[in-house]
């Protein structure tokens, strides 16, 4: 009966909806009215609830119960859990926390504890955790994230700031409405927009897409795969060998210069280095000309094609668009470098529609109007200990205590790691080479995982702690990539024994004696109030821009942010670089960098510059293996809600499908709907197959997302899910950035005849240990 029916606001990573509650039961999911676009995923939050997937009640693993610390790693995964009670679990926890500080300082404790967890944040997991560790003398952090690294590092060294890949590069509203010509170097896609960091209101990617399209503006889509753009938007496409954008962008630049079109006054003016960066093209300083005729071997594009793109360029207002998903690969430092010392060449930074931009697309609010004021966040306080790591070392730390690791320009030592806390991430989705994770995952002597489900994260954790989903609790969304604050409210009880993550940490804040200090004695709705009114305050403040008061914004369920449209990246300092001096070292663009060959690093050098990647299709070992692109999945969040309807109704017999190119398939006796086995020196996995000639030949994409499931306990056992970071290369980009090289690696491919069933194991593991 519709009067039944309660509404409840609510928000999630990819968008803001109605939550439609009956007799305790979500029974419906509609957008927000003023969503031009909304994700099909929000269906699939009602699934959240589904008791098998959740974790019932805290568990400990049944050797380090008896055991404690003194027990054998290698049991984790392989031992049955053991339930036991909330008070039990935390005080086990409590006393990890305690014994690991006293005996071997609290940089032994990491709470690095990477992961995207709930848009809400209050209850947000990876800052309570260091909010509560930081209390109680430190641990060791992280600095960047999977999604960037390589490139806010060596932006900051170009621009003085890295707010170019972050969102703060030109509106895409200026750019839908000034470029002529668009050149897309990955993706523009609605599959990797739905989503934001913290929520999105609005969906407006597909908006700026039509209106390019209306105007007539040219799209270039320089990308492995062609769906990189919705396939109603008329581009020329490019299929470049992944990893050699670089090489293109140079041989692009140098192709202007030596026809004489390049803007001098622009890099004389705004630039710094541009001598060095101009030798290197031609030749000059290495003897070979990075030209068409270079370039084309390498990228898989004719020297043609190169040469006509090169002479379009600087003939119309063009933007150049770089994916993060570049810099997510060996050298990912060079083609944003790259890209920007074309752009400067082309001379239209800081034009309308002109210039260079990171990361549109790749989340729903890069490129959209920047919300101006102070979005709503948690504060995690300080960590006492300054320790940290590149997001992506964390095998590393692991495995190799007391050795020394660079990052931009600085040399630290990894801590040895006693105890790994880990809330709201999934270790075993995002980091690459699994089972060399798994093999150093066996070293701490507890792993605790806060976490709704049985992830393998959760399955390879001595301590398990059962979180609750935001569904189950008041929050609020907020980014300030978002032109809303969105009220994320209770819609049902918690599942089996869940408790809130605040609350949790608010519990083991009284273990540890900072109780007063953590809650600054506030409650769930104190503390959301409080961070909804600093936004509402400085909203204010600043922007004399009025926001309904906290009882109000609760009730309609959103709040509109002052935000900055029509915004052009660098135009004041284009008028003036004087008056508008960049934080770089000159205060210009810098295109040779003095610091950065200070450093000597042999995979950064000082200048944009091709440097082969670890493996590639142009090595010796390229012939007949592919290049994997596991780029991020259309129908769920990273590996959140892979068990979702919607989830499994793209997936082949339960396994991720991977695509490749018709001539590859017959080369391989493959058709669609096989299953093949995907494998390389670091593991193996099986998938599914679609035939596509959207697909670059040499080329295999196989989605992130798949919950790992590795078919037996052995190292390097099969994933039978399709997981492609059993497969995926674990290295720094380089010895500046330290970023993941996801998109870098080979593998080889087969048929497989009798493929192996694929067994259901998180719900099982639940009904055991229960
Ligand atoms: N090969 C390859 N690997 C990649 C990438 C790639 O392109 N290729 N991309 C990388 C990138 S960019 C990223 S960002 C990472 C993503 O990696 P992650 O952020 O680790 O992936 P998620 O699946 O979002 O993990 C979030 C976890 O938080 C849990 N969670 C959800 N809500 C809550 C909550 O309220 N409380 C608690 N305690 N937990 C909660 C979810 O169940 C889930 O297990 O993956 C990286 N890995
Ligand atoms: N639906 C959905 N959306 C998401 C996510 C999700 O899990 N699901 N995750 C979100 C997160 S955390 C992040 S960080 C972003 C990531 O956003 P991106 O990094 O932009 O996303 P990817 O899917 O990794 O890559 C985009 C495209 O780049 C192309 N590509 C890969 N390597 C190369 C290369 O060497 N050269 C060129 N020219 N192209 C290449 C691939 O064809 C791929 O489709 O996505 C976000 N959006
Ligand atoms: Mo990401």
């Amino acid at each position: 009966m519709a009067q039944d029916i309660r509404r409840v606001a609510h928000c999630s990573h990819w968008g803001a909806f109605d939550l439609l509650v009956a007799g305790g039961r979500i029974v419906g999911v509609e957008p927000m009215a003023f969503d031009p676009a909304p994700s099909d995923i929000i269906g699939s939050v009602p699934e959240w609830a589904d008791p098998r997937l959740r974790i019932a009640q805290p568990m400990v693993r049944a050797g380090w119960l008896r055991n404690r610390e003194r027990s054998d790693g290698a049991g984790r995964g392989r031992e049955p859990f053991v339930p036991v009670g909330w008070d039990e679990a935390l005080d086990l926890v409590a006393g990890q926390v305690l014994r690991v500080r006293d005996r071997f300082g609290p940089a032994s404790i990491f709470a690095g504890s990477y992961g995207w967890t709930s848009a809400g944040r209050f209850h947000h997991a990876a800052t309570g955790l260091k909010r509560l560790l930081g209390l109680v003398g430190g641990y060791t952090g992280h600095v960047n994230t999977y999604s960037i690294a390589a490139g806010p590092v060596i932006l900051r060294h170009i621009f003085g700031s890295e707010d170019a890949c972050n969102g703060g590069a030109s509106t895409l509203d200026t750019v839908a409405e000034h470029a002529e010509q668009v050149i897309v170097f990955g993706a523009l896609s609605p599959r990797t927009a739905q989503t934001e960091a913290g929520g999105i209101a609005r969906h407006t990617l597909e908006g700026h897409l039509k209106r390019l399209a209306e105007r007539g503006a040219r799209i270039v889509l320089v990308s492995p795969a062609r769906d990189d753009l919705p396939d109603w938007v008329l581009a020329e496409w490019l299929p470049i060998r992944p990893n050699t954008d670089t090489a293109l962008m140079l041989a692009l630049a140098q192709e202007i210069v030596a026809g004489g079109r390049n803007d001098l006054e622009f890099l004389a003016r705004c630039c710094s280095g541009s001598e060095a960066f101009l030798a290197y093209l031609s030749g000059e300083s290495d003897g070979v000309p990075k030209d068409a005729d270079w370039a084309a071997p390498i990228t898989g594009i004719a020297a043609d094609q190169i040469r006509r793109l090169a002479s379009s360029l600087p003939a119309r207002r063009t933007m150049l668009t770089v994916s993060w998903a570049l810099q997510r690969a060996d050298h990912g430092e060079q083609p944003f470098w790259a890209a920007t010392g074309l752009a400067a060449v082309i001379g239209q930074i800081g034009l309308p529609g002109g210039g260079v931009g990171f990361g549109y697309g790749s989340l729903g609010g890069v490129g959209a109007p920047q919300a101006r004021s102070q979005a709503p966040a948690m504060s995690a306080g300080v960590n006492p200990t300054g320790s940290f790591i590149p997001v992506a070392r964390i095998t590393d730390l692991l495995s190799r205590p007391g050795e020394a690791f660079d990052y931009n320009g600085r040399s630290y030592t990894y801590p040895d790691t006693r105890m790994v806390y880990w809330a709201g991430g999934n270790p075993f989705h995002h980091h690459q080479d699994l089972n060399r994770l798994r093999r150093a995952w066996q070293r701490p002597e507890a792993v605790v995982v806060q976490e709704p489900f049985w992830t393998a994260t959760a399955r390879l954790a001595d301590i398990v702690l059962p979180a609750t989903t935001s569904i189950e609790r008041n929050d609020l969304s907020g980014n300030r990539r978002s032109d809303h604050i969105i009220a994320m409210k209770k819609a049902i009880e918690p599942v089996g024994g869940a408790r809130d993550d605040f609350a949790i940490f608010a519990d083991l804040a009284q273990r540890l004696g900072v109780a007063d200090a953590f809650t600054e004695g506030r409650d769930e709705m104190g503390w959301i109030r409080h961070l909804y009114e600093a936004s509402r305050e400085d909203a204010a403040a600043r922007f004399a821009h009025a926001m309904p008061a906290f009882e109000e914004f609760w009730v309609q369920g959103w709040a509109a942010l002052p935000v900055r449209p029509d915004f052009t990246y660098l135009a004041e300092f284009r008028q003036d670089p004087a008056a508008h001096r960049l934080a770089t070292d000159s205060g210009l663009i810098v295109l040779h960098s003095p610091r950065i060959a200070g450093m000597a690093h042999a995979d950064c050098p000082p200048h944009p510059s091709w440097v082969e990647p670890a493996e590639w299709l142009g090595d010796a070992g390229g012939a007949g293996r592919f290049h994997l692109v596991s780029r991020q999945p259309v129908d769920k969040l990273h590996s959140q809600l892979d068990y979702s309807s919607r989830s499994q109704a793209l997936k082949q017999d339960g396994r991720e499908i991977a695509s490749i190119h018709p001539d590859d398939a017959t080369r391989l006796g493959i058709a669609a709907g096989d299953t093949i086995r995907l494998w390389n020196a670091r593991g193996a996995c099986l998938a599914g197959v679609r035939v596509t000639d959207g697909v670059r030949p040499g080329v295999v994409i196989l989605p992130t997302g798949a919950w790992y499931t590795p078919a037996d306990d052995r190292d390097g056992a099969l994933d039978l899910a399709g997981n492609p970071n059993v497969l995926t290369l674990d290295k720094g980009t380089s010895a500046l950035g330290q970023g993941c090289s996801a998109h870098t690696c080979m593998v080889s491919i087969e048929r497989v005849m009798a493929p192996p069933p694929l067994v259901a194991a998180p719900p099982a593991i639940a009904r055991d240990a229960a």
